[in-house]
Formats: C-alpha cells, structure tokens, sequence
C-alpha cells in the first residue's frame, strides 16, 4: 500500500470545527511525549507533517490530516493527532481544557474506526492503564502501540512487550504492535492492524 498524499487539514478545539467530510478516522491517544506525532509522521513516511518537540505538551488541538492510500477500500480517511494526557506541568487551564476536548471527540464521533493507544517501551503508568479501561468502556478496542522500542537492544524487546500486555491486562492475542518512529519498525504492522480495524467497524455498519 502506498501513501499517495497526506495533507494537514485543520487544528480543532471543539465539534462544530471537526472537517465535514464523512470519512473513516483513527485517532492516536496517549500520554504527553509518549511519541503520538512521530508514529504519525513515520506512518505517513513524512518528516514533520505532525509537529514533534522534545518538551511535553506540544500537540495541544485535535488536528486533522486527510490521508490518500492506493488501498480505495478505506481511503481516503483522517487521522487525528490528539494533546497527550499526564502532562502535569502543563499550564491548569490549558489540561482542563484538554481532557474535555478529547473526551468530546472519543465519545461523540461516529465515524472513528480506530483507536491507537500509545504506550512507551520503558513503563506503562496507572494512567495508561486507567486509560485503556476507559476506552475498552466505551466500547472501543484499542491497538496498543509501544514505541520508541529502538531504546532496547533486541533481546529486551520481547520481554518489555509481555510485561507492557501484563500492566495493560491483554493477553498476547490482542493487538500490541512493537513501534519504533526512528527505525520504523512495526510500521506494515500497524497499518495491517489499522485495516483490520476498518474492517470489523465496517462489518458492525
Ligand atoms: N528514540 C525514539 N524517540 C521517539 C520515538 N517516538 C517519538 N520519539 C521522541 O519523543 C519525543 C516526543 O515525541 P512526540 O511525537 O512529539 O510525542 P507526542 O506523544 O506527540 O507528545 P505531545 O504532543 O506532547 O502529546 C520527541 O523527542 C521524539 O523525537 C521513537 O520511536 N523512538
Ligand atoms: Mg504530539
């Protein structure tokens, strides 16, 4: 499959700013600096079209990108870049902004056929985990993603995934994908899974 175009559409903070197109949408949820941008820059094979920065908090809107695949099936779609939750040095007002505004978009989307949650190689934290449940509550089943795993040798990797499924409570069937945005690794992976998601979303009408 290949990526015929991908194009930033627009920075929202509210509903009535979300694009009109009826297309699918995956969104990218995880904590501030977890690597939300980067896995979308190395999925769109693009350098800089999600704003990356080494500080937490630096995606602070929904923001929209109109993604154009060979594969006619499911594209075009959106993917949609959301503010990290955890960030605890973020200006107050700027993180009761965030967790409203994200739970506006998760809970009231319909067209959202795939939640990607990012977790890092190094830890799980409670709010990862009390993340997932919520999602899981809401009836979504998200794909974990565990990036930056170019930090461990190869041998650490494995065993770093299973203790990430352990805190998380999945079992090994589920989708966790292995993710680096510097290597790319896990990339066809992940958009395997992503296309699987469609699917099944697809399928339930
Ligand atoms: N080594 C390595 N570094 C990564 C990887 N993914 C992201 N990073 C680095 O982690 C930092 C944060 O990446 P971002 O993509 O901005 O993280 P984010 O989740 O979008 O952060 P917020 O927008 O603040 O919520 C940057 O310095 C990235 O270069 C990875 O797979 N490997
Ligand atoms: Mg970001």
């Amino acid at each position: 499959m290949k990526i015929l175009s991908a194009d930033f559409v627009k920075s929202c903070l509210k509903p009535a700013h979300y694009p009109r197109e009826h297309l699918p949408e995956v969104a990218f949820v995880g904590r501030s600096n977890v690597g939300k941008s980067s896995a979308i820059n190395s999925l769109l094979h693009r350098k800089a079209i999600a704003k990356v920065s080494t500080t937490p908090g630096k995606t602070q809107t929904l923001n929209f990108f109109r993604i154009l695949t060979s594969d006619k099936t499911w594209s075009p779609l959106f993917f949609v870049d959301l503010p990290g939750y955890g960030y605890a040095k973020a200006a107050r007002s700027v993180r009761e902004q965030w967790g409203p505004m994200i739970e506006r978009y998760l809970t009231q989307r319909a067209q959202l056929c795939a939640v990607v949650q990012l977790v890092d190689v190094r830890g799980v934290e409670a709010h990862d985990v009390t993340t997932l449940e919520w999602l899981t509550h809401l009836g979504y089943r998200p794909i974990v993603v565990v990036t930056k795993i170019d930090k461990l040798s190869r041998g650490r990797r494995r065993p770093a995934l299973l203790q990430v499924c352990q805190t998380l409570g999945l079992d090994n069937q589920e989708a966790v994908v292995g993710y680096s945005s510097k290597t790319n690794e896990g990339r066809q992976e992940l958009w395997s899974a992503l296309r699987a998601r469609y699917e099944s979303w697809n399928d339930s009408g």
